[in-house]
């Protein structure tokens, strides 16, 4: 039933719940602005929506760390406006699929409280992963873990023992050794599942499992961000153990005929990563090679071929994305300003000619570039752990501009919106590029028109061409679609066809630089 399963070739679009449209004007995005915006996301052409977390929450992530699993956060509506959004989105033909965030609760979650109220070897305690300190009197923490938003991992309480937080002190890990904390996510599966939801997210999808002596992390693996350094394990990361909290997931997925589950896997070994995609765990794994390949042919190709080899094994389909809401946006990594622009708009003519599944991040389909934000507007916890060594990832994550010529241009009626919009936004609101066919939206709907029309973007394996120095062209397998990049300095002759799309005035029959055609 997989081999024709909706999913397979789906175009999903990420909606940063904050930032996508603001519907009572505190200036914050919300349920109901999502469903105001539906018909734009229909007219785009995507098939599914992923909602970014909208659970009661204390917003120390931005609602990645989750108080109560199974209810909306007031600041973003109520359990009455997500039954009309997914009824909404259904009657528009998309399909909605929500994150769910395993690895680790809100520090304001019933279950720490009772922790932090409870004495050390009680059962309240055992939901989390406490310790003992280290040294000779406890003062030290337990291992040497870091987390990725920075410094230790490990955060003392009043009574002395330690807990373990891979992200913000505000997100302490589960325990999943403890069979309560995987009965709870079952339950909240069935609760958005009941609810209609056609599939989920799963956030940090190799942590939660941890190996029971928790290991010090080796030398060379601390500062990394949980990525395998060649050969050298990361103890935090992609234990053994999560593969039977991944089957568990599965099976309460399948009494649900036709949902899903894409995990954020962020394991570069092939073999590691192909384990979490099975008939009886994960349906997908988000791979990031195409946000770490730089606009550079032969990265992109073999980003590209490395993603098609590590999930084939697997018989599923890859996945691709070029931005979301954790990374710089892609036209501000290609270059920022023109150069950037117009090299965006030859990847996702790449992108989208690809097998497998796409996932598009709000606002890429406007051209938006990261924002440079006034230190006074960060947000980001990891702005604050780093010291304000690092910026943080507010600057991806900047409302959208709707409509009209001040900002925030339609996205609230509250000027106050809680990261300011750029004055110089007013040129790319969706309002003036859905009138302008050159626009960055008008590709992005014309390109994914022709994916659903054209046969050739079905088959699942790629062909090769030979191809001059920074570029290169592919065809998927058994179908008529020709996709050819150009990274090269230089003008350079297009395989024969005739062109379908071009991401860029042609430089008469030459491919010019940082372009992408698609012929036939
Ligand atoms: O991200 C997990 C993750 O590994 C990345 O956050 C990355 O390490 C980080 O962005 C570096 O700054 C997920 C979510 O996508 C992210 O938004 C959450 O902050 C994180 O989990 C914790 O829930
Ligand atoms: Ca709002």
């Amino acid at each position: 039933a997989d081999e024709a399963a909706w999913w397979r070739d789906a175009v999903f679009y990420q909606v940063y719940v904050r930032s996508f449209a603001d519907s009572n004007n505190d200036g914050i995005g919300d349920l109901d602005g999502i469903r105001s915006r539906l018909g734009y996301l229909e007219l785009l052409g995507v098939d599914a929506l992923w909602l970014t977390p909208f659970y009661r929450s204390p917003m120390a992530d931005h609602g990645y760390d989750v108080a109560d699993p199974r209810d909306v956060d007031p600041m973003f509506g109520d359990l009455a406006a997500f039954d009309a959004l997914v009824a909404d989105a259904h009657a528009h033909n998309m399909r909605i699929t929500v994150d769910l965030v395993p690895n680790h609760t809100s520090d304001r979650h019933p279950w720490f409280q009772a922790a932090l109220n409870s004495p050390p070897g009680s059962r309240e305690r055992a939901r989390y992963v406490f310790r003992d300190g280290g040294g000779y009197d406890g003062s030290q923490p337990p291992n040497n873990w870091t987390s990725l938003f920075g410094g230790p991992a490990w955060t003392r309480v009043r009574d002395g023992q330690w807990f373990l937080h891979l992200f913000a002190p505000e997100q302490p890990d589960l325990n999943w050794d403890n069979p309560e904390v995987s009965a709870d996510l079952e339950q909240t599966l069935r609760f958005w599942l009941d609810r209609g939801v056609d599939g989920f997210r799963i956030d940090v999808a190799h942590g939660m499992a941890k190996p029971y002596d928790l290991p010090n992390m080796d030398p060379r693996v601390l500062g990394t961000s949980g990525v395998l350094h060649d050969d050298v394990r990361d103890p935090r990361f992609d234990d053994d153990g999560v593969h039977e909290i991944h089957r568990m997931i599965r099976k309460t997925l399948d009494a649900y005929p036709g949902t899903m589950a894409v995990g954020e896997v962020w394991v570069t070994d092939d073999e590691r990563f192909a384990r979490y995609v099975r008939p009886d765990e994960l349906h997908l794994a988000f791979n990031f090679r195409l946000v770490e390949a730089g606009f550079d042919a032969d990265q992109v190709r073999s980003a590209i071929d490395h993603s098609i080899g590590a999930v084939a094994p697997s018989g599923t389909p890859p996945t691709w994305t070029l931005s979301n809401h954790d990374v710089v946006r892609h036209v501000s990594r290609y270059g920022g300003g023109d150069l950037g622009l117009k090299r965006a708009r030859a990847m996702i003519l790449v992108e989208l000619a690809l097998p497998g599944v796409v996932y598009l991040y709000n606002g890429e389909e406007l051209g938006l570039p990261n924002v440079e934000l006034p230190e006074w507007a960060l947000q980001d916890p990891t702005w604050e752990r780093s010291g304000h060594t690092e910026r943080g990832r507010d600057g991806c994550r900047v409302p959208i501009p709707w409509e009209g010529g001040v900002p925030p241009f339609g996205f609230s009626e509250n000027a106050h919106t809680w990261l300011p919009v750029p004055n110089e936004w007013h040129d790319l609101t969706a309002e003036v590029q859905l009138e302008d066919p050159g626009s960055m939206l008008s590709l992005y709907r014309h390109a994914l028109e022709l994916r659903k029309s054209q046969p050739g973007v079905a088959g699942d394996e790629l062909e090769w061409y030979g191809a001059p120095p920074g570029c290169f062209a592919f065809r998927r397998k058994g179908g008529g679609l020709i996709c050819a990049l150009n990274t090269s300095g230089a003008s350079v002759p297009l395989p024969p066809g005739e062109i379908l799309i071009s991401s860029g005035p042609m430089d008469g029959a030459q491919l010019p630089p940082d372009t992408a055609v698609w012929l036939v």
